[in-house]
Order: structure tokens, then sequence, then C-alpha cells
């Protein structure tokens, strides 16, 4: 019987030809590492080439929607500029200015990676990742409203498809449970990281046909 919830069966899209950018928020970082391993997964069986896989990461959520739509603005400059892989080489460098050392570690694969011949075309999908958990102030609600918001907004005005991928959860135990992790509980949950994936392949292939 098909599951209540969740997207449903899963549909094949080829994303081999897809360049897909991740940006994930480094707080609540043990949730945030399961999820990212869930979106790789799925990237790899929904065929998306490691080397058009490009990661960034920024402090914490409420940064999400800006890192986004820098990241493809600056896709499609440096796809109209070179055409090649030097775009990405220069890609690289610019971010390296604004970047943190765990982002210097991305940005060095996907220098390596130019040259094995990764895709410079603008991003086909950008998954944004962040666990926002709920406090004792009103943190909680303004940050996720405009993180929505932004991500929303960013993906209409850009024309690109951005995953929502940002728990919002009232407790650990349920980020750990929507990352496949087995809290006190014990009960393992559903990784979400592999729709989030599995939705950046499906919406980048439709993308490309209804452009
Ligand atoms: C400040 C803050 C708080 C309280 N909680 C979270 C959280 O649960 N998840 C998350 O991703 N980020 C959190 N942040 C950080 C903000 O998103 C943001 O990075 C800072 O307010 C700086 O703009």
């Amino acid at each position: 019987m098909a599951p209540l919830k969740g997207p449903g069966e899963a549909r094949k899209y080829d994303g081999s030809g897809l360049r897909v950018g991740i940006v994930h928020a480094r707080w609540n970082s043990k949730i945030i590492d399961s999820l990212l391993d869930g979106v790789k997964k799925s990237l790899a069986a929904g065929g998306v080439k490691d080397e058009n896989i490009v990661i960034q990461t920024v402090p914490g959520s409420y940064e999400l929607p800006f890192a986004v739509q820098r990241m493809y603005a600056s896709s499609q400059i440096q796809s109209s500029s070179s055409g090649g892989a030097g775009g990405l080489v220069q890609s690289a460098t610019d971010l390296l200015s604004s970047s943190s050392a765990t982002d210097l570690t991305n940005l060095g694969t996907a220098v390596s990676s130019a040259n094995k011949g990764a895709s410079t075309a603008p991003f086909d999908a950008i998954i944004a990742i962040g666990v926002l958990i709920k406090g004792e102030t009103m943190h909680f609600e303004y940050i996720a409203d405009a993180v929505s918001h932004g991500l929303m907004r960013t993906q209409l005005d850009a024309n690109v498809p951005v995953v929502f991928g940002l728990l919002t959860v009232l407790t650990e135990e349920q980020g750990l449970h929507r990352a496949g992790i087995a809290g006190e509980k014990g009960d393992q949950g559903h990784n979400h990281g592999l729709d989030w994936g599995s939705a950046a392949v499906e919406l980048g292939v439709k993308r490309r046909g209804w452009a």
C-alpha cells in the first residue's frame, strides 16, 4: 500500500545531465550532516554526477535565501562569460574570498573536478538545507517565516527550482527522526534528505522541458 505521507511512488528521472547546488546551514550539525548524506545518496541514485554537485555552507538557516540567490546568479554569470571549465575555476576563486574553511574544502573539490569535465552550466536546481529547533524565544518563528518566504521568492525571481530542505521542529528528537537517526525513542524515522534529492532531480529535469 502506498504510504499516506511523502512524495508517492518514486519516478525515474535521468539526472545525469544536471548540475545541482546544495547550500546548508551549520547549526545543528549532526542532523544537517545526515540530511546532507541523504541528499547526496538520492542525487547519485538519480544519476547526478559527483562533479556536477557544488556544496556551499552558511552559518545558520537565516542566511540560506541570500546564499541560494548568489550561488545561482554567479553560476549564470560564469556560464555566460566562460562557457568552459575555466568558468568553474573562476567561480571557485570568487567564492573563496567569502568562504569558511569548510567551504574551501568544497571549493577545492569543485576546482579539481573542473579538470574532469564538470559542467559549467547554471544550476538546474538548488537544495537549501537547514534545521530550526524551537527555543524559548520567538527566534524560531521569525527565522522560519523569513527563510520560507525568502526561498520561495528566490526560486520564482530567479526561475530555478529551490528545494525546501528546512526542518522546522519543536525538539531535537523530532529533527533526528526526520534525518533518519535513531533518537532516544529508538525509532530511526526517515531521512528527508532522500526526498529532497529526488525532488531536485525531478524538478531539474522538468524545468528543462518547461523552458
Ligand atoms: C540564532 C539562531 C538560533 C537561535 N537557532 C538556529 C537554529 O535552530 N537553526 C539555524 O539554522 N540557525 C539558528 N540561528 C542562527 C540564524 O539562522 C542566523 O545564522 C543568525 O541569526 C545570523 O544571521
